[in-house]
Parts: C-alpha cells; structure tokens; sequence
C-alpha cells in the first residue's frame, strides 16, 4: 500500500473521461476530501482547452462542497445519484443540465449489484485506517461503501487522519446480503444487534491509489430550532405520551428513525425532557439532538449509516469517542434503511415533507411538482415500513406565499397508505384508520394554516359536489390550480 501512497493530482488522473465513480459519503460525513476537487481542476483544465470530460457520481447520499460543489461548479458531472443537497448541482438538475435518478437509499447498493447501472470503474472512499490484512475502518460514515469497494474495476482511498482513528469498531459491516434467489433473512432483531465485522473488506490488488488527506467533514454550524419547530415537536410529543398511555407503544417507546433538519431536531430535544427512558434509534443519520440524548442515557443506543453534527457536536464526539462506541452502530445504508429490518423492529418514522395534500399523499421531493429539492432520501424506506409513519411541516413556506396543505399534491413520494400521522405548528392529524373523506376534514381543520383553511373548505366542499367520483372527491380542472397560481402570481394565495 505504501507504494501507492501519491498526490490527490496524481490520483485524479487515474479517473477516466465517462466512467462512473463511486464515492463514499453521507449527510457531509465521511466523503471523500481531495480526490473530487483535484478530479475537478483536471476536468476545468480539460474543458478550457476544449476538450469534453464528465463523470458518473454515485454516492451514498449528500456529500460536500469538496465533492459535490467542485465537480458540478465546473460542469463536471454527467449523471448523479441518489440524493444530493448541494445548491449547484440542485441547480444544473432544475436547468436540465445533469441527469439525476432520485431513488430510495436501501436499494441504491442491490440496484448497482444488479448490473442495469453498468459498471463501477472507480471507487474512491474515505477511510480512518488501512489495517494490516488491506481492510479499510470506515469514517463517519458508511453509505454504500462496501458495496462501491465490491463492484468497482480499480479502488482509490483515501486516509484521512484529521478523523479519530478510535472509531474504529464502532462500525458493523454485514457480508450476509446477497441477490435473489439466494437472498436470506437479515439476522437482526434489535437495534442494537451486531451482525457483521468492524471494518470493509478491499482487494488490494484493486487498490491504484492511496492519498492521504487531514480535513474535517462538511460539519454545518446548527440552527437553534424556531418556535414553529417547537411546536410541531411539542405536538409530536404529546402523541407518542399518549399512545404510550393507551398501551399502543412501549413505555421505552420503539426505535425512532429522525429525518435531519431543524424540525425533527427539536424533536430530539423534546425528547429530553419527555417521560421515555432507555430509548433506542433506528435511523440514518446520528445528529446533535441524538448525541444529547445519548449523554443522558434517555436514548440506550443509536444506530445510523452516518454522522450528520455540527462542529461544536463533532468536537465532542471526538472527545469522548470509547464513550460513544458502545452506543452508537454505523450500518451501511442497505442495512440502516433496510424495509425488512424497518418492519421487524417497528420504527417510528418521522420524516419532513414539501406538501401534503388533504388525502394525505405526501411531496418531500418537488416544488410545483417538477424542481427537485433534494432527493426522496430515505423517507418512502423508513415510512412505508414503519410502526408509525409521521410527517411534519410548517403550515406554509416562502413566507406564507405557499401552503404545504395543497388541494392535491403536484408529486407525489408518499402514497396515504404510507402517511399514517402529518403534523405542522397548528396541530397533528392522526389519519390511522380513516378513510379520504375522514383524512381530509381532519388534516384541514388541524394542520392547514388559517390563511388558506377557508380556501381549503371551499374546494373540498365543492369537490364532494361536482367530482366524478365521491372515494376521494377531487375536481380535476382545479386540483393543481394553486401551483400554477404560485408560478404565474408568486402566491398561492387567491
Ligand atoms: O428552501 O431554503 O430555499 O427557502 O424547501 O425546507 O422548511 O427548511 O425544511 O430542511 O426540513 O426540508 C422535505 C426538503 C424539508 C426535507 C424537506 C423549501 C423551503 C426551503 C427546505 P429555501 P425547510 P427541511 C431521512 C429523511 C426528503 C428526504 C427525507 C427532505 C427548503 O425533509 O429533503 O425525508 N426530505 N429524508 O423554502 C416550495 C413548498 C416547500 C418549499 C419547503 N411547499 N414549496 N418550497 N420548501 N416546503 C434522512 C435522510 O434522508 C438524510
């Protein structure tokens, strides 16, 4: 391995015209730091000399400005998948300039191993250590990453050491999955259940570069929650207290899969001072709320793909890293996200939405239904499975211009049969057990903001009048109108 040690250049250079590259990365954690923004000033270089050179990016979900940001400042991204975050790749994707295939995060790792994405020619992945055997500890985050070191014709790593070598053993890689018909029962009935070994397994033979590297993760400086986030927490809270009390749920609750964001963190940290002890996490992303209620011991155990902290967080992780790897599990993604385990261990899924409409389907991916935001994530592997399945929103974005409550929803991600509880700052529609008629009255009356509640009755009302059929009255001629108002006026508002 030392032979191969090199410069990120030289490593870039490995990296061909049109080949798909598959990076490691999660949430701004555990991606790779120097090989994408010297693969980006090659390819800068290329094209001011007039020669055409993109790239295939797979990862494992957002990443950061080293990667993301670089390669699509300078147009070097052909296709990418299966989330992203990043403003100017959001931007190319919007303006048609880069292919882009949302999909779900538990499937991105047995779709590559299915072949229809094609070949995987390079692997680049951020690791801790090289161990002596050529296994590789993971960072912060674990993603698709084994799959990558599987697939792929020729392997770079690189070592960074600014990440705390003590995590090492705080990853559980699962070697067990395989495609149909030898696919077998994923042996894991408890969050905190370890079913794999603690590193990744790589072929050295592959390996054609080692870049050594001291740079922290993306690590965005956190936003204290708002008072409209306080309250979609103080709601959900409320809730889960009461089901408990009506022996629905375990006193410890079940495992809580979290979306990130600021509304699913003040949940977190409601939690801290709600009546639940021992508490575990099934999740995707350990983020600061979660650390909190780790330090209390009101949450036993996380387990996640990856970190998502801000730098004071990762600070204190870091500082006490033999503390938290007894509780904290990093999975790769088809195993964190995986619909089976989901099911099994019945997680309480809550998960942010773009709109709703009054049936319940659920947008979390496509602003007037055709510009995407980020990405599906891993909300339909989580909320199709889970025990519970909530979503939460303010009741309006862009200043009250739009209404996240929306007559009928311009994409939809989230069917009702998946949505079973939405919530914003007015209060909470528990729509488990009801049909359309019943759903929309209550998500009316409890979530949507009192501007656009009486232009929500009033269609409705009509609706039950005039539509073609009466399961889940709609008017077809109107349905969308509210978008469309927004594109032509700014407003959605009548
Ligand atoms: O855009 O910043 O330009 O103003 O969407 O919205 O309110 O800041 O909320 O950060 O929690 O994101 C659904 C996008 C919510 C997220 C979504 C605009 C709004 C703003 C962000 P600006 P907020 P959040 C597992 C779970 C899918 C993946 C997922 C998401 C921006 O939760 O990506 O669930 N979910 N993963 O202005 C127009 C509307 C809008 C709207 C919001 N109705 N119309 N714009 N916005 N609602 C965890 C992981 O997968 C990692």
């Amino acid at each position: 391995m030392r032979s191969k040690v090199m410069s990120a250049e030289a490593a870039a250079e490995l990296i061909e015209c049109g080949s798909a590259v598959g990076m490691s990365g999660f949430t701004g954690s555990g991606y790779p730091k120097a090989v994408p923004t010297a693969l980006a000033q090659r390819i800068d270089a290329k094209h001011a000399a007039g020669r055409p050179f993109r790239v295939k990016v797979w990862t494992g979900a957002s990443t950061g400005p080293e990667l993301d940001g670089a390669l699509a400042k300078v147009d070097a991204i052909e296709f990418r998948l299966p989330y992203n975050s990043d403003p100017t790749v959001r931007d190319k994707i919007n303006r048609g300039a880069m292919d882009y295939i949302d999909m779900h995060l538990s499937q991105v790792a047995p779709v590559a191993w299915q072949g229809f994405l094609g070949p995987l020619d390079t692997a680049v992945i951020e690791c801790t250590a090289i161990k002596e055997d050529g296994s590789l500890v993971p960072s912060t985050s674990v993603g698709n990453n084994k799959t990558w070191l599987d697939r792929a014709r020729q392997i770079i790593i690189e070592v960074n050491n600014w990440q705390n070598t003590d995590l090492e053993g705080m990853h559980d890689i699962y070697y067990g999955t395989a495609l149909p018909p030898n696919r077998v029962p994923i042996p894991l009935t408890r969050a905190d259940d370890r079913i794999g070994q603690t590193t990744l397994r790589c072929d050295p033979n592959k390996v054609v570069a080692v870049v050594e590297t001291h740079a922290p993760d993306r690590n965005l400086p956190f936003t204290q929650p708002d008072e409209v986030a306080y309250k979609i927490a103080g709601h959900i809270i409320e809730f889960l207290r009461h089901e408990v009390a009506k022996g629905r749920l375990p006193a410890e609750l079940l495992p809580i899969q979290s979306g990130v964001g600021n509304i699913p963190n003040a949940v977190l940290t409601g939690l801290l001072d709600a009546p639940f002890e021992n508490m575990t996490s099934y999740t995707e992303v350990v983020q600061d709320g979660m650390l909190d209620l780790l330090d209390t011991g009101k949450l036993r155990m996380a387990s996640a793909t990856a970190f998502s902290l801000s730098p004071d967080a990762a600070q204190k992780l870091n500082a006490d890293i033999s503390r938290y790897r007894n509780k904290i599990i990093l999975r790769p993604q088809e195993i964190s996200n995986h619909p089976e385990v989901v099911r099994r261990l019945g997680c309480l899924a809550m998960n942010g939405l773009i709109e709703a409409d009054i049936y319940g389907n659920v947008n979390s991916t496509h602003v007037m239904g055709s510009r995407i935001q980020n990405g599906i994530g891993g909300s339909g592997d989580f909320a199709r499975n889970a025990y519970v399945s909530i979503f939460m929103t303010p009741s309006t974005a862009k200043g009250g211009k739009i209404s996240a409550i929306v007559p009928h929803a311009s994409h939809v991600d989230h069917i009702t049969q998946d949505v079973q509880v939405i919530v914003t700052e007015y209060g909470l529609a528990d729509l488990r057990g009801l049909s359309p008629k019943q759903r929309a009255e209550l998500i009316i009356n409890n979530c949507a903001h009192p501007d656009y509640r009486p232009m929500l009755i009033d269609y409705y009302q009509r609706a039950k009048q005039h539509s073609f059929g009466m399961h889940a009255p709609t008017l077809l001629d109107e349905a969308l109108s509210w978008h469309q108002r927004y594109i032509d006026s700014g407003t959605m508002m009548a």
